[in-house]
């Protein structure tokens, strides 16, 4: 029954942010991604145990899961959980891995990246408290990779995915199962879902899934069980090319939502969600809500939300990811950590009970209920806040902002540059970054400038070269990495940071707000003079 296939090793399978992201085409060379596969099995020591297995209903999704399940099949997995239809969010992995004790899972999604049998696939595993697998294992995945030169295969007859129940391949067992239900089930241990119910009567509202997986999840947690009108919950058919859109939930590319909530009278809430349903974007009423903001505003309302009553024992943010989170911890008296971009990271520190609520500036945001970060939950919680607080997203983020200051924030993306000129323009300023602390630019002065480096406080493991850092003696900041997420040539991201305590300034438009630290990041590095590139091609 158990067939060895022989193939030679691929040199190019080294997980980036998260996971291994290629083109489709790429994916589907012949054994590229059994592979792969093969490599996972043979790190992760998962015999007689249980994996979970879904993806985001990409293009290639299906087919996928047919060669995972079959390698995992020969190489003695006891049972895999698949999601049906072969749909699983990334946050619904990790909740099924924790609810039923799984040994780990696998993820198929290449997230906010377009789709299509154009676009991009991905494969991620997770462990068993449901989060990332961390570096230690992404690293051996990948040395075993470029050894692997064959995989085992059982043949025979794969199940239905769009049947729930259960089913063997070989000797191992298969269980197809609802994507949403344990999922819901940990939302309404979470949030208060009477009140929400009552409150969603009178909120005008819109969901975009972004023709993503999100949209089972939306329809029957927002819909069914909360009343949400259908036709509120936008674009929720998962489709393999996500309709030929982005599924990036960012005021860039989630233009129909955008439109609505800046109509007069529009909707007062408007939330989308990405491929894997993992991120999340607010808006407010012609109002996008920062996501360094977002977890600054869960943090200091979390009291409010059932799931959350006790408080907080602290909050982590990635590294990029604003200062606005840090004010609140102070004021909480919690500790505020700084990881490296990637929810990998967070893991430990949710494991210790260090800290409860995480975020990236990447419209990311999540807390202990799982170890991913989740779109969905973070729509329940801020809708579970406007209506305990009575107050839409607007006055609530004001609010914000009059107490503890507001930090006008920014990402300029420069995708698909030549590599070359990307890691020159790197490598080039890291040689500068000892000579910059103490230069004036403007009214502004460096106070110190390094490349980011994260000593893990829980196992100690060291991660260097993690994003350049320009700290600014009034706070501000500048920082410049390059993306572990893209599939084409290089993807610099600058990211821009300015404080502003004073209630009067607050109103400003943040490229306006940034404009300086957008001239000093140019003076200092020159992307678009080292890029010949005019502008960025996306600003969030
Ligand atoms: C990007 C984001 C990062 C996020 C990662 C995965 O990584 O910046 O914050 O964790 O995507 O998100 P990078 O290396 O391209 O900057 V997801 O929703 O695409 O899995
Ligand atoms: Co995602």
């Amino acid at each position: 029954m158990i067939k060895t296939i022989s193939s030679q090793a691929f040199t190019d399978q080294r997980p980036g942010t998260s996971g291994l992201r290629k083109k489709v085409k790429h994916f589907q060379q012949p054994h590229y991604l059994a592979n792969f596969a093969q490599a996972i099995f043979d790190t992760i020591e998962a015999k007689g145990q249980t994996l979970v297995l879904g993806g985001d209903g990409r293009y290639y999704n299906d087919e996928a899961i047919g060669i995972i399940l079959r390698i995992a099949a020969a190489n003695g997995i006891g049972r895999v959980l698949v999601g049906q239809d072969g749909l699983l969010s990334t946050p619904a992995v990790s909740c099924i891995i924790r609810k039923h004790k799984a040994h780990g899972g696998i993820v198929l999604s290449a997230s906010h990246n377009p789709g299509g049998p154009d676009g991009d696939f991905g494969i991620k595993y997770n462990i068993g408290n449901g989060g990332p697998a961390p570096e230690k294992i992404t690293e051996a995945i990948y040395a075993r990779s470029q050894q692997v030169t064959g995989y085992k295969i059982v043949e025979g007859t794969l199940p239905d995915l769009g049947k729930p129940g259960k089913s063997t391949l070989g000797e191992m067992a298969i269980e197809i199962v609802d994507p949403v239900s344990d999922y819901a089930e940990l939302m309404q241990q979470l949030f208060d879902f009477d009140r929400l119910k009552d409150f969603l009567k009178t909120c005008n509202l819109r969901f975009d899934a972004m023709h993503a997986v999100t949209g089972p999840y939306a329809r029957r947690i927002l819909g069914d069980l909360l009343g949400v009108r259908a036709d509120w919950i936008m674009n929720a058919k998962p489709l393999p090319d996500f309709g030929g859109c982005h599924p990036d939930p960012n005021p860039a590319y989630a233009e129909e939502l955008m439109k609505l909530l800046w109509q007069d009278n529009g909707p007062v809430f408007g939330a989308a969600s990405d491929g894997d349903g993992d991120r999340n974007m607010i808006l407010g009423h012609r109002l996008p809500v920062s996501p360094s903001d977002s977890l600054a505003v869960l943090a200091a309302n979390a009291k409010l939300v059932p799931g959350y009553r006790e408080g907080i024992a602290g909050i982590a943010r990635s590294m990029p990811t604003s200062q606005a989170a840090d004010v609140v911890a102070k004021e909480l008296h919690v500790p505020c950590f700084e990881t490296p971009t990637g929810w990998k990271f967070f893991g430990n520190l949710l494991d210790a009970h260090q800290v409860t609520l995480c975020g990236e500036e990447s419209y990311g945001t999540s807390s202990n209920h799982v170890r991913e970060k989740d779109g969905l939950w973070a729509v329940l919680f801020w809708l579970n806040l406007l209506a305990v607080r009575g107050q839409p997203v607007t006055e609530i983020l004001h609010d914000h902002w009059r107490r503890y200051g507001r930090h006008y924030y920014s990402r300029h993306d420069y995708e698909a540059l030549d590599t070359a000129v990307a890691n020159r323009m790197i490598d080039g300023l890291r040689g500068e970054l000892g000579g910059l602390a103490g230069k004036q630019f403007g009214s502004r002065n460096i106070r110190a400038a390094d490349d980011f480096t994260y000593h893990d406080p829980i196992d100690g493991s060291v991660s260097a070269k993690q994003g350049i850092r320009l700290m600014f003696e009034d706070g501000a900041r500048i920082v410049v990495r390059l993306s572990g997420t893209g599939t084409e040539g290089a993807t610099l991201r600058l990211y821009l940071e300015s404080y502003q305590p004073d209630p009067a300034r607050q109103a400003e438009d943040p490229q306006a707000a940034l404009g300086d630290l957008i001239n000093i990041a140019e003076h200092v590095i020159g992307i678009k003079r080292q890029s010949g590139r005019q502008q960025p091609d996306v600003i969030t």
